[in-house]
């Protein structure tokens, strides 16, 4: 999962892995906002974060 701020710029890219699997990941403060979730993967799958 990577997350991408509202220029398109990646601020965070997580690790890739196969199959289920739970995972912590480490992201450093964003600035408040929404980002697009995106995965390397498989391109339909998509979120949003927002950070406050
Ligand atoms: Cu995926």
């Amino acid at each position: 999962m990577a997350l991408l701020d509202s220029n398109g710029t990646q601020v965070f890219s997580g690790q890739v892995f196969n199959g289920r699997k739970t995972v912590t990941e480490t992201v450093t403060p964003l600035a408040a906002g929404d980002y697009r979730m995106i995965c390397a993967v498989h391109p339909d799958m998509t979120g949003t974060l927002t950070a406050s």
